[in-house]
């Protein structure tokens, strides 16, 4: 702990994104003098992004709650935290005292909140609900989809081994701004010149030129939600050149590579290629990695999963990784062994149904998708949510359709926001309690070592003590779980603090290790570069990969008849992320938000032109939910026939406490994107290709 005249430099691993850099925070007191990369970390090797100094500034953040508060009309009242717990807990046990009324929603943060992640289980069990929602399913249930139906188990990802692969193929991920997501890459720029340096090769395929097509060998542009076709024609190539699996590979697999084969035999080159837009020649070149015998690996993010084919192009990548000889290769993808073992200590996953007011949905790993949040609040019958626990989330500016979210959230009879500020989300809810600054939490990587490039696992200490009356997350839903089974006269179980939880787990991991030897290891614990270990991670029930589970192979029938569906001309609007910023919070940083305007639409010369629209205009977007209004950028870094607008703006809301953030506000897109589309298999939402229209503000809405 830092006293006040002497300088310390504390070891930390980063929070805010999925590439857990290590950093070097000078302090003086409780003021943080520099903030470095660790060069000492072996996984992030000295790399930081910008977005690291916001830290600094999240700490800091004058506009931060400092104690809960409670909504009393159109202000907020400041409370005792015992005050808050005894309130809530009884509204709870009056308003829903079984629970089948209440839900959870958990936001992005809680990813990188190992001890909340532990303590909110308590929460939702006290309270008794039974539905969650999550970030998930506006992101990565295709992935744990495919992983659950292949590998046996949610949580067995295969990460591309770019440190060791001679071609890397990337569709719909940006990793330059994005720094990696399911594939914790830290330093990806780094890493891409070692690769370029061994003469290996990158190329990405997205709708933009984005940052990180600026720096691969090829960019090969797709239309928008298109992608299932180009992978079917990858498939087709990598199964013609290698017929068979490789040695090694096929003692692993079931015989579903048969049965593959069939399912793609019917599709035509030139109708895949004619649908995607992706020329037969460019498609050969996609392939060409894959036909080869240079280790290569296809990694497909976001662009490929937050669509209607999510699951579908997930399993396809994985396949052609497979049937490339690939998978678990060194150089292509292979399993992380972390020090701290999700797939050993947690059981399968699940995937199954869910009633809503929507109708059956998808279920994976237990969660109801977002694309029915807003409609079970405001559903009428005995089924609405009428309490309603948002952690660590703000899916006002996060999941579609933002205006119904909001409709939704005014109908509750109960809600309580875990966040620091009140933001678009919580100012609708009856309490907000705010969690201790970033550097007062400690810090464990439980979600991103199996997703690591390096076998790997870190854990900082918090790097000032808490500030008086502050607490951390986890402490407040562990307080908060005792109170509502007091005021339920139900029972509250033992609950073991964070660490005794964390040293048991790390305990029963392959490795072993304590968490004081864990700890005592500042620059993390390096357990060495990936390695082929593929027939100790299946949890498969034959022990075998299933490579053609039958619902995927279903799906492409699906996809067939969606090809055969007759487009419309209207432009397709897609998402944006930029490095310094991340969802919708980081935008209260003044260091991250200077410079120009960001939330711009970026659209292509020629479709300006048509509309008579000049780079800087302010335009209106309009789509079937809604229009908003912002600055053309006119650019040919996006495609023809596509418009670009990044997400987690729109704090253009009455009433928020974050002020830098309300002077940039920009628009949501997702006050444009509405709940009716989702990926069936999964039931995750599709965010991207939306079809909108673009007009030049002064002239009527027409395209
Ligand atoms: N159109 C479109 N929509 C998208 C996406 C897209 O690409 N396009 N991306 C989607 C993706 S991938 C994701 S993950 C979601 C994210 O969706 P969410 O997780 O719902 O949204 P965030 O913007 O990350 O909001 C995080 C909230 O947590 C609060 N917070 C920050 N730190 C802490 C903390 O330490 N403790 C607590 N209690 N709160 C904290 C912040 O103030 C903020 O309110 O958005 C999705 N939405
Ligand atoms: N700086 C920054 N870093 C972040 C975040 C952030 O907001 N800002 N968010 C974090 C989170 S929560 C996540 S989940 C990750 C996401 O990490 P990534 O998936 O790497 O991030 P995105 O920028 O959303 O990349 C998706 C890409 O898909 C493209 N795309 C859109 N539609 C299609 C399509 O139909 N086909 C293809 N092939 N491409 C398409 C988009 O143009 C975009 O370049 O990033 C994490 N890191
Ligand atoms: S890439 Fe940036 S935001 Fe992500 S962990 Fe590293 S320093 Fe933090
Ligand atoms: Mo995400």
């Amino acid at each position: 702990m830092s006293d006040i005249h002497t300088r310390t430099i504390h070891k930390r691993t980063c929070h805010i994104c999925e590439a857990n850099c290590g950093v070097l925070f000078e302090t003086e007191g409780r003021k943080v003098i520099s903030i470095k990369g660790n060069p000492d970390n072996p996984l992030s090797r000295g790399y930081i992004c910008p977005k690291a100094t916001a830290i600094a500034d999240l700490q800091d953040d004058p506009d931060r709650l400092r104690t809960p508060v409670k909504r009393v009309g159109d202000t907020w009242e400041p409370m005792e935290w015992d005050d808050a717990y005894r309130e809530i807990a009884a509204r709870v046990a009056e308003v829903d005292p079984d629970g089948s009324s209440s839900a959870f929603y958990r936001g992005n943060p809680s990813a990188h909140d190992y001890a909340l992640v532990l303590q909110s289980r308590h929460l939702q069990r006290a309270v008794g609900a039974r539905r969650s929602y999550s970030a998930s399913t506006l992101d990565q249930m295709p992935h744990h989809y495919v992983q659950y139906q292949m590998y046996g188990h949610v949580s067995l990802a295969a990460v591309p081994d770019i440190d060791h692969s001679q071609h890397i193929v990337i569709l719909g991920g940006n990793p330059m701004a994005s720094n990696g997501s399911l594939w914790t890459v830290p330093d990806f720029r780094g890493r891409v010149r070692e690769l370029h340096n061994r003469g290996g090769t990158l190329t990405v395929v997205d709708p933009r030129r984005t940052e990180t097509a600026k720096i691969a060998d090829h960019w090969v542009p797709v239309k928008p939600g298109t992608d299932t076709a180009l992978l079917i024609a990858i498939l087709k190539s990598v199964l013609e050149a290698k017929p068979a699996l490789r040695p090694g590979l096929a003692e692993v697999c079931d015989d579903g590579l048969d049965t593959v084969r069939e399912a793609v035999a019917g599709f035509d080159i030139e109708k895949l290629s004619a649908f995607c837009g992706v020329a037969p020649e460019e498609i050969a070149a996609l392939a060409k990695p894959f036909t080869g015998d240079e280790p290569a690996a296809l990694y497909g993010r976001m662009g490929v999963s937050v669509c209607e084919f999510g699951a579908l192009n997930q399993w396809l990548v994985q396949v052609i990784n497979l049937a490339s000889g690939n998978l678990d290769r060194v150089g292509g993808t292979m399993f992380p062994k972390p020090l701290f073992d999700l797939v050993g200590l947690n059981g399968r996953g699940a995937v199954s149904t869910v009633e809503t007011a929507r109708g059956t949905l998808p279920s994976v790993m237990g969660e109801t998708p977002m694309v029915a949040f807003a409609d079970e609040m405001l559903r009428e019958d005995a089924g609405r949510i009428r309490v309603l626990f948002v952690q660590s989330g703000n899916p006002v500016l996060s999941a579609p359709d933002g205006l119904k979210t909001e409709e939704g959230l005014k109908s509750l009879d109960l809600m309580v926001a875990l966040d620091p500020h009140i933001t678009e989300t919580s100012r609708h809810a009856h309490y907000i309690l705010p969690p201790c600054g970033p550097l007062e939490k400690d810090h464990f990587n439980m979600f991103f070592g199996p997703l690591s490039v390096r076998n790997f696992g870190a854990y900082s200490k918090p790097t000032f003590e808490m500030e008086e009356g502050a607490k951390a997350d986890s402490d407040i839903v562990e307080e908060l779980a005792v109170a509502v089974h007091a005021a339920k006269n139900t029972s509250a179980p033992n609950i073991q603090t964070p660490r005794e939880q964390l040293d048991a787990m790390l305990k029963a991991s392959p490795a072993g290790m304590t968490l004081a030897e864990v700890e005592a290891m500042e620059d993390g614990v390096d357990l060495g570069p990936l390695e082929p270990c593929i027939k100790d991670r299946l949890r498969t029930d034959s022990g075998l990969i299933h490579v053609a589970p039958p619902e995927l192979v279903a799906d492409l029938a699906r996809f067939t008849q969606s090809m055969a569906e007759t487009a419309d001309d209207a432009l397709r609007l897609i998402g944006r992320r930029h490095v310094r910023s991340n969802n919708s919070w980081l935008h209260n940083s003044r260091r991250l938000v200077k410079g120009p305007d960001r939330c711009t639409l970026m659209i292509h010369p020629v479709d300006a032109e048509a509309r008579g629209i000049v780079d800087g205009d302010t335009i209106s977007i309009t789509s079937q939910v809604t229009s908003v209004e912002t600055t053309a950028e006119v650019t040919e870094d996006v495609m023809q026939g596509v418009v670009s607008l990044p997400h987690g703006w729109g704090h253009n809301r009455k009433g928020l406490s974050w002020q830098t953030a309300a002077d940039h506000a920009g628009v949501s897109i997702n006050d444009l994107i509405d709940t009716q589309r989702f990926d069936a298999l999964t039931g995750n939402a599709v965010l991207n290709g939306i079809a909108v229209s673009v007009a030049a503000r002064e002239r009527a809405i027409a395209s």
